[in-house]
C-alpha cells in the first residue's frame, strides 16, 4: 500500500519543498506572522462549505488530484477546527463509490444539519444519462461516514453546486445551478421535495450586469451559498467567469426578488473559479474560499482558505481580500489532552492516511519535516511530552520545538521500530523550559526515507 503510494508521496515531497521555501521567500521579509492560509497543506482542497456544529467549525471540501489538468476529483474531505487555525483531518468519508450511479466528478457540495442528522449535497455525474446530477449523502456524524440517502439522484437537469438553507419556519430549500439558477422546496426529510425545480429569473437587477463577455445574461456564474441574516436573504455566488470574483445578491424572501449589491471578494489567488462558504463563529464572521495558493497550486489544484471579516453596519459585505496570513486564533490549544497529530495549522512535507486505531494518523515523515500546532497554552509549565507513534523502518526522532521549525528545543523523543507502519507504541521524553503560550513545532529527525508515522500527541502539566 505504501509503496503504491510512493510517486504520490514523491510528489508531495516536492511539494513540501516548495511550501518550505515559499514561506522564506514571501513570509519571512513581512516579519511577525507565519502563514495559515491556506488551511489545508497535505492535498489540494476546492469549494469549501463550513458547517458550525456544538462548537466546532466542521470543513467540508473537494479534493483535486495532484497534477490536475481538469477537475479530475473523486472524493470529498472533512476538516474541522475548534479555534480558525489548527484544523484536524478527518479523512474522506463520502467519495464517488459512495454513490453507486455515479460515474466521476465529485465537485462542490454543500452540508446541512437537521434533526440528528448531517446532508451533505453534492454535483457528480450520472452514469446512465451522462449528466451532472444533485445526490445526497447523510450521516449521524459530522464526520460521516456518509451513505447514499437515496440510492438515486435527488435531482438532475444537468447542473452543479447545491446549496442547502432551511429557513426559520422549518422549510427547507436546495439551490443550485450552473449557468442557470434553480431552486426546490425540500420536505421535512431533506431528501424529497415538493413541486418542480424552479428557474430563479437572471436579471440584470438582480444579479448584475457583465462588463466583459457577454456570454452570459448576469453575472452569476454558479456556485450560490444562500442564507439569512437578520431578515435579510443573502445569496452569495461566483460571478463573471474568468477569473471569477465573488458577488451577492439581497432579497427579502428565500426565492427572491434579488438585488445585486456587488463585490465581496475581488478576482484574485491564481485560480480562475472561487466557491464562498461563509458562517459566524463564536462572534466572527468567517469568508472561506479557495486559490491557487499552494506550490504547484492553479485553476485545477485548489486550496482552501478562510478570512475573518465584519459586516457593515447597513448589513452589506465589506471587501474580503485573500490573505497569507489567514483568520486569528480562537482562544488556545489545550496540550494536556490528547491532541491528534493530524490537527495542524501548518504541515511542511508530511501527509495524512487513515489510522488503524481509528480517526486518521500523519505518515510521509521524513527528516526536517514538521508540524505547527499554533497558540499552544502550556500555563504554567510541561513535564514531559508523549506521541503514539509507529514505524516499519527504524525510527527517528520528534523534536519538541517553540516558534519555529528551528526553534528553541525543549524535548526530544526517540522513537524505534515498531514493526509496522500501523503498529502504535507510545514514546515519552521530558520537556524543559516549555510556558505560556507557544507556537508548537514538532519537527521529525532521522535517517534518509519514511522515519514514523504519527497518530497522536499529549504533554503533562509539570
Ligand atoms: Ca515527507
Ligand atoms: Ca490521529
Amino acid at each position: 500500500m505504501r509503496s503504491a503510494m510512493f510517486d504520490r508521496a514523491a510528489a508531495r515531497r516536492g511539494l513540501a519543498w516548495m511550501s518550505a521555501l515559499l514561506c522564506l521567500v514571501v513570509l519571512m521579509p513581512a516579519g511577525a506572522a507565519r502563514a495559515d492560509n491556506p488551511i489545508v497543506q497535505t492535498i489540494y482542497t476546492a469549494d469549501p462549505a463550513p458547517l458550525v456544529h456544538n462548537g466546532r467549525v466542521y470543513l467540508y471540501t473537494g479534493h483535486d488530484e495532484d497534477g490536475s489538468t481538469y477537475f479530475t476529483m473523486r472524493e470529498w474531505r472533512v476538516w474541522s477546527s475548534a479555534d480558525m487555525v489548527n484544523w484536524t483531518d478527518h479523512g474522506s468519508p463520502m467519495s464517488l463509490a459512495t454513490f453507486s450511479w455515479a460515474s466521476a466528478d465529485a465537485w462542490a457540495g454543500h452540508t446541512i444539519y437537521r434533526n440528528g442528522r448531517f446532508y451533505w449535497y453534492v454535483p457528480v455525474k450520472n452514469r446512465a444519462t451522462g449528466r451532472m446530477a444533485i445526490g445526497v449523502g447523510v450521516s449521524e456524524s459530522p464526520t460521516g461516514p456518509f451513505r447514499d440517502a437515496l440510492g438515486r439522484p435527488l435531482v438532475e437537469n444537468g447542473e452543479i453546486d447545491p446549496a442547502a438553507f432551511i429557513d426559520d419556519n422549518g422549510q427547507a430549500y436546495l439551490y443550485w445551478g450552473n449557468p442557470n439558477l434553480w431552486y426546490v422546496r425540500l420536505n421535512a426529510d431533506m431528501i424529497s421535495f415538493s413541486g418542480g425545480p424552479t428557474q430563479i429569473p437572471l436579471t440584470t437587477a438582480g444579479f448584475g450586469a457583465r462588463s466583459g463577455n457577454t456570454s452570459r445574461p448576469t453575472l452569476y456564474e454558479e456556485g450560490p451559498w444562500v442564507f439569512k441574516r437578520n431578515g435579510v436573504y443573502y445569496n452569495v455566488f461566483a460571478a463573471e467567469c474568468c477569473s471569477e470574483f465573488i458577488g451577492y445578491s439581497t432579497a427579502s424572501g428565500p426565492t427572491g426578488p434579488w438585488t445585486y449589491r456587488g463585490t465581496i471578494m475581488p478576482r484574485q489567488g491564481g485560480s480562475f473559479t472561487n466557491h464562498a462558504g461563509i458562517v459566524d463563529f463564536n462572534g466572527g464572521s468567517y469568508f472561506f474560499y479557495h486559490n491557487g495558493a499552494l506550490p504547484g497550486g492553479g485553476g485545477f489544484t485548489r486550496s482552501v482558505a478562510v478570512e475573518k471579516f465584519s459586516y457593515n453596519a447597513d448589513g452589506s459585505f465589506p471587501t474580503i481580500n485573500m490573505t497569507s496570513a489567514g483568520a486569528p486564533q480562537v482562544g488556545t490549544l489545550n496540550p494536556y489532552v490528547r491532541q491528534e497529530g493530524e490537527t495542524i495549522a501548518w504541515g511542511s512535507g508530511v501527509e495524512t492516511e487513515p489510522s488503524s486505531a481509528g480517526g486518521m494518523n500523519v505518515g510521509w515523515i521524513e527528516n526536517g519535516d514538521s508540524i505547527k500546532v499554533k497558540g499552544v497554552a502550556f500555563g504554567a509549565g510541561a513535564a514531559s511530552f508523549s506521541a503514539r507513534v509507529a514505524s516499519a523502518t527504524s525510527g527517528g526522532r520528534v523534536e519538541v520545538r517553540l516558534g519555529s521549525a528551528t526553534g528553541t528545543l525543549v524535548g526530544t523523543c526517540t522513537v524505534s521500530g515498531t514493526g509496522g507502519w500501523q503498529t502504535w507504541a507510545t514514546v515519552t521524553c521530558p520537556v524543559n523550559g516549555v510556558s505560556g503560550t507557544q507556537d508548537l513545532y514538532l519537527r521529525f529527525g532521522g535517517g534518509s526515507g519514511y522515519l514514523l508515522n504519527l497518530d497522536w500527541w499529549q504533554f503533562t502539566a509539570r
